[in-house]
Protein backbone atom coordinates (compact mmCIF):
# COMPACT_ATOMS: atom_id res chain seq x y z
CA UNK A 1 0.00 0.00 0.00
CA UNK A 2 1.55 3.17 -0.94
CA UNK A 3 0.17 6.99 -1.84
CA UNK A 4 1.12 7.93 -5.67
CA UNK A 5 3.88 10.35 -5.17
CA UNK A 6 7.26 9.61 -3.16
CA UNK A 7 6.48 8.35 0.64
CA UNK A 8 7.79 10.64 3.41
CA UNK A 9 6.32 8.75 5.87
CA UNK A 10 6.69 4.78 6.05
CA UNK A 11 4.22 2.85 8.25
CA UNK A 12 5.19 -0.19 8.86
CA UNK A 13 3.38 -3.38 10.85
CA UNK A 14 4.54 -6.74 12.23
CA UNK A 15 1.89 -8.45 10.67
CA UNK A 16 -1.27 -7.86 8.62
CA UNK A 17 -3.25 -8.42 11.49
CA UNK A 18 -2.36 -4.61 12.90
CA UNK A 19 -3.10 -3.58 9.88
CA UNK A 20 -7.08 -2.52 11.04
CA UNK A 21 -5.28 -0.44 14.13
CA UNK A 22 -2.18 1.10 11.98
CA UNK A 23 -4.90 2.77 9.00
CA UNK A 24 -5.37 5.20 11.24
CA UNK A 25 -2.34 6.47 10.56
CA UNK A 26 -2.72 6.61 6.79
CA UNK A 27 -5.76 7.96 7.27
CA UNK A 28 -4.46 10.91 9.30
CA UNK A 29 -1.42 11.36 6.92
CA UNK A 30 -4.37 11.22 3.56
CA UNK A 31 -5.60 14.19 5.20
CA UNK A 32 -2.59 16.43 5.32
CA UNK A 33 -2.02 14.94 1.75
CA UNK A 34 1.24 13.66 3.01
CA UNK A 35 2.73 10.46 0.70
CA UNK A 36 3.71 7.47 2.64
CA UNK A 37 3.78 3.61 2.46
CA UNK A 38 2.53 0.93 4.28
CA UNK A 39 3.79 -2.60 4.52
CA UNK A 40 4.77 -5.29 7.23
CA UNK A 41 8.20 -6.20 8.33
CA UNK A 42 7.84 -7.96 10.87
CA UNK A 43 10.75 -7.70 13.43
CA UNK A 44 10.66 -11.40 14.47
CA UNK A 45 9.37 -13.13 11.37
CA UNK A 46 11.49 -11.49 9.21
CA UNK A 47 14.53 -9.80 10.56
CA UNK A 48 16.85 -9.30 8.03
CA UNK A 49 14.03 -7.55 6.09
CA UNK A 50 12.89 -6.04 8.97
CA UNK A 51 16.88 -4.39 9.80
CA UNK A 52 17.06 -3.64 5.76
CA UNK A 53 14.34 -1.33 6.00
CA UNK A 54 15.54 0.75 8.98
CA UNK A 55 18.83 0.86 7.16
CA UNK A 56 17.37 1.85 3.52
CA UNK A 57 14.31 4.49 5.09
CA UNK A 58 16.70 7.44 4.81
CA UNK A 59 18.28 7.19 2.06
CA UNK A 60 15.52 6.12 -0.15
CA UNK A 61 14.13 9.45 1.32
CA UNK A 62 11.78 8.87 4.09
CA UNK A 63 11.46 11.53 6.75
CA UNK A 64 9.41 10.08 9.44
CA UNK A 65 8.89 5.65 10.19
CA UNK A 66 5.54 4.83 12.07
CA UNK A 67 6.00 1.42 13.30
CA UNK A 68 3.10 -0.64 15.18
CA UNK A 69 3.31 -3.74 16.79
CA UNK A 70 1.56 -5.89 19.42
CA UNK A 71 2.64 -8.33 22.17
CA UNK A 72 6.83 -8.39 22.39
CA UNK A 73 6.75 -5.13 20.29
CA UNK A 74 10.55 -4.76 19.08
CA UNK A 75 9.84 -3.14 15.57
CA UNK A 76 10.11 0.47 16.35
CA UNK A 77 12.89 0.25 18.89
CA UNK A 78 14.79 -1.97 16.52
CA UNK A 79 14.43 0.50 13.77
CA UNK A 80 15.34 3.41 15.96
CA UNK A 81 18.11 1.72 16.63
CA UNK A 82 19.38 1.25 12.56
CA UNK A 83 18.06 4.76 11.06
CA UNK A 84 18.57 8.31 11.90
CA UNK A 85 14.92 9.20 11.35
CA UNK A 86 12.54 9.42 14.28
CA UNK A 87 10.49 6.79 14.74
CA UNK A 88 6.83 6.67 16.17
CA UNK A 89 5.45 3.64 18.21
CA UNK A 90 2.07 2.33 18.28
CA UNK A 91 1.57 -0.40 20.43
CA UNK A 92 -1.33 -2.44 19.36
CA UNK A 93 -3.78 -4.14 21.51
CA UNK A 94 -3.67 -7.62 21.20
CA UNK A 95 -6.36 -10.09 22.79
CA UNK A 96 -4.58 -10.55 25.94
CA UNK A 97 -3.02 -8.20 28.43
CA UNK A 98 -4.98 -5.34 26.62
CA UNK A 99 -2.36 -3.70 24.69
CA UNK A 100 -0.06 -3.09 28.08
CA UNK A 101 2.62 -5.29 26.96
CA UNK A 102 3.22 -3.92 23.58
CA UNK A 103 2.90 -0.42 25.48
CA UNK A 104 5.70 -1.58 27.66
CA UNK A 105 7.77 -2.98 24.91
CA UNK A 106 7.76 0.44 22.93
CA UNK A 107 8.09 2.65 25.58
CA UNK A 108 11.26 1.79 27.70
CA UNK A 109 14.12 2.38 25.06
CA UNK A 110 17.15 2.48 26.30
CA UNK A 111 18.70 6.42 26.26
CA UNK A 112 20.18 7.43 23.03
CA UNK A 113 17.61 5.56 21.12
CA UNK A 114 14.38 7.25 21.29
CA UNK A 115 10.54 6.04 20.09
CA UNK A 116 8.35 8.58 20.46
CA UNK A 117 5.49 6.39 21.81
CA UNK A 118 2.07 7.01 21.50
CA UNK A 119 -0.85 5.44 23.62
CA UNK A 120 -2.41 1.87 23.39
CA UNK A 121 -3.96 1.62 19.66
CA UNK A 122 -3.59 5.68 18.79
CA UNK A 123 -2.45 5.31 15.53
CA UNK A 124 -4.22 8.49 14.28
CA UNK A 125 -2.17 10.38 16.80
CA UNK A 126 1.06 8.52 15.32
CA UNK A 127 -0.28 9.89 11.82
CA UNK A 128 -0.36 13.48 13.41
CA UNK A 129 2.79 13.65 15.47
CA UNK A 130 4.49 12.51 11.56
CA UNK A 131 2.38 15.56 10.58
CA UNK A 132 3.98 17.98 12.85
CA UNK A 133 7.25 16.45 12.37
CA UNK A 134 7.18 17.45 8.92
CA UNK A 135 5.61 20.75 9.47
CA UNK A 136 8.69 21.78 11.61
CA UNK A 137 10.35 22.70 7.78
CA UNK A 138 6.93 23.93 6.37
CA UNK A 139 5.29 26.75 6.58
CA UNK A 140 2.13 25.46 4.87
CA UNK A 141 1.96 22.62 6.21
CA UNK A 142 2.08 24.01 9.63
CA UNK A 143 -1.02 26.43 8.35
CA UNK A 144 -2.41 23.33 8.24
CA UNK A 145 -1.77 22.39 11.10
CA UNK A 146 -2.83 24.74 12.96
CA UNK A 147 -5.96 25.18 11.15
CA UNK A 148 -6.83 21.66 11.75
CA UNK A 149 -6.15 22.61 15.57
CA UNK A 150 -8.97 24.94 15.34
CA UNK A 151 -10.78 22.78 13.67
CA UNK A 152 -10.80 20.41 17.07
CA UNK A 153 -10.98 23.51 19.31
CA UNK A 154 -14.41 24.23 17.59
CA UNK A 155 -16.07 20.81 17.57
CA UNK A 156 -15.23 20.40 21.91
CA UNK A 157 -16.83 23.88 22.18
CA UNK A 158 -20.21 22.39 19.99
CA UNK A 159 -19.75 19.34 22.54
CA UNK A 160 -20.15 22.06 25.39
CA UNK A 161 -23.02 23.53 23.52
CA UNK A 162 -24.66 20.05 23.45
CA UNK A 163 -24.27 19.62 27.26
CA UNK A 164 -25.19 23.36 27.96
CA UNK A 165 -28.79 22.77 26.43
C1 LIG B 1 3.36 -9.05 16.39
O1 LIG B 1 2.62 -10.20 16.66
C2 LIG B 1 2.56 -8.32 15.36
O2 LIG B 1 2.86 -6.97 15.39
C3 LIG B 1 1.15 -8.61 15.76
O3 LIG B 1 0.63 -7.56 16.57
C4 LIG B 1 1.27 -9.87 16.60
C5 LIG B 1 0.45 -11.02 16.10
O4 LIG B 1 0.77 -11.30 14.74
P1 LIG B 1 -0.08 -12.37 13.91
O5 LIG B 1 0.08 -13.66 14.65
O6 LIG B 1 -1.52 -11.87 13.92
O7 LIG B 1 0.52 -12.38 12.54
O8 LIG B 1 4.64 -9.32 15.94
Amino acid sequence: MTSAASPRVGIVMGSDSDWPTMEAAATALKEFDIAYEADVVSAHRMPDEMLAYGRDAHGRGLEVIIAGAGGAAHLPGMLAAVTPLPVIGVPVPLKHLDGMDSLLSIVQMPAGVPVATVSIGNARNAGLLAVRILAAGDAALTERMIAFQADLADAARAKGEKVRN
